[in-house]
């Protein structure tokens, strides 16, 4: 594919020891060598692929150095985007880095949209759109988890067995093509049936089993949506702080401290969690915290996970109670805090209202009870060790979304088998779900879902 040249900066802004401008197309090395003065007058046209060239950057019109730089050189097609790709190592720092990047504009090369370095990689055929997808997921990772996860689907695992799947499913769709044009043998029908049958069946049962990992690929991926909730005062930031082990979240003995919801990622015994400190909820006329009761409701509908807090020393109030209510349906750990205090909470009671939630005492004061509540999350999520690394995940919410509609045609074609439908029906079910399966890794999809899904990317990338 022919393609313009662009550029930009790849590295994060900010200050930092280095930061690169990268370069991408047929003019990268023509147009770098406007700008590059390298030792003894070398031309980057004349230099051997994947090489490293020390040298300065030239503003050709006033001939002055504008930037000491190193520059790497890669031809195409052995890099990111098959293209000729130059990257420019400048000083970390703004204005340098910029000033390599106009000066880059400047002499013939375009800005690049976010994801567009990537997106040529997909469109010149070097990797898939669920590879083009995983390079997202593996810059946003936040746990070692996660990064494994991103890094097989990046490598294409979860690629080939897709491609797998629609390989079975064209070779059943021409076998019963075949079988219809030799309608002459009398258990033509009966073959065809119980072929399909058996060929659908393994389809199916590999969409469904990578559907059943979704669930733990979206956790490594996102993190375990943990809330932490619970009535003002019973010490839910000081639960979060004692989680991350960093002082995050500011604890008063003032209830009603915590107004807004606090996010932090940390890695519980290799669950990698979401943590969200909420505001105690409580009926209160104070506008900002009613405002903040009122985000600790919505987020508690969208957790994973529930952690309610409850106070050792204090009765157990209404409120709690209408907490225990809200929570219903969902995995809580109910953590009864403040055990170093007299007790006035009745167990019993609270027992009876947690029912089948595990439970968990602790003293955050005294640093009492967070093994034994890590120890709960770990074994609610995960009953043994899990090994991201050689498992094929599906965490992309699109690639489920696909992945569970391929199931539900294949699941109608095998229906109709069993119904005895007549057999092109059963075929568009097969199709159908060919070209969802497809669509996982860009082999049947839209202009402006590439657009929209190469726009999620940050630039540079
Ligand atoms: N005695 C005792 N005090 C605790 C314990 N845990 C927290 N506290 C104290 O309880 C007070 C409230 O703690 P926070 O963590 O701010 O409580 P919170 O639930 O976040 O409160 P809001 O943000 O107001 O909803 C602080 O003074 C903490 O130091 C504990 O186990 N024992
Ligand atoms: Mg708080």
């Amino acid at each position: 594919m022919e393609f313009d040249t662009i550029a930009a900066i790849s590295t994060p802004m900010g200050e930092g020891a280095i930061a690169i401008v990268r370069l991408s197309g047929d003019e990268a090395i023509s147009i770098s060598d406007k700008l590059f003065r390298g030792v003894g007058g070398k031309r980057l046209a004349e230099v051997a692929s994947h090489t490293i060239h020390y040298g300065h950057i030239i503003d050709p019109d006033t001939q002055q150095v504008a930037e000491e730089v190193m520059v790497s050189l890669m031809r195409g097609p052995k890099t990111f985007t098959k293209e000729d790709v130059i990257e420019i190592n400048c000083h970390g720092g703004l204005v340098s880095v910029n000033r390599v990047l106009q000066l880059v504009l400047h002499a013939g090369a375009r800005l690049a949209e976010p994801g567009e370095f990537t997106k040529r990689a997909f469109l010149n055929g070097r990797i898939d759109l669920s590879q083009a997808e995983a390079v997202i997921d593996l810059i946003r990772a936040k746990t070692d988890r996660a990064m494994n996860v991103a890094l097989g689907q990046m490598e294409g695992r979860l690629s080939r067995l897709i491609r797998k799947l629609r390989q079975e499913i064209l070779e059943t769709l021409a076998t019963i093509e075949v079988n219809i044009d030799y309608p002459e043998y009398d258990d033509v029908e009966e073959m065809t049936h119980s072929m399909l049958l058996e060929k659908a069946g393994y389809v199916l049962e590999e969409i469904r089993k990578l559907l059943q990992t979704s669930q733990q690929g979206k956790i490594l991926r996102e993190g375990l949506a943990t809330v932490i909730v619970g009535r003002p005062n019973v010490g839910k930031s000081s639960l979060l702080n004692s989680l991350v082990q960093e002082n995050k979240a500011i604890v008063t003995d003032i209830p009603g401290t915590t107004r807004d919801v606090i996010e932090e990622y940390v890695n519980v015994r290799g669950v990698p969690l979401r943590l969200l400190d909420t505001a105690g909820i409580r009926e209160t006329e104070d506008i900002v915290e009613k405002i903040g009761v009122e985000r600790s409701r919505q987020v508690l509908k969208e957790a994973d996970l529930i952690l309610l807090v409850l106070n050792y020393s204090e009765e157990l109030s209404k409120e709690d109670r209408n907490i225990f209510r809200a929570a219903e349906g969902m995995d809580v750990i109910v953590i009864v805090n403040k055990t170093d205090l007299p007790q006035k909470l009745d167990l019993k009671e609270v027992k009876e209202l947690a029912g089948s939630y595990k439970m968990v005492t602790t003293s955050l004061k005294e640093d009492r009870g967070v093994d034994e509540l890590e120890e709960a999350i770990a074994s609610l999520f995960f009953a043994g060790e899990i090994e991201a690394g050689d498992m094929t995940y599906v965490s992309n919410s699109r690639h489920i979304a696909l992945l569970t509609q391929a199931k539900k045609s294949m699941e109608e074609a095998i229906n109709g088998v069993h119904a005895g439908t007549p057999i092109d029906i059963i075929q568009i079910d097969l199709t159908r779900s060919w070209e969802l399966l497809g669509e996982v890794i860009g082999d049947s999809v839209n202009e402006t879902l590439i657009d929209q899904l190469f726009s999620q990317f940050c630039l540079g990338k």
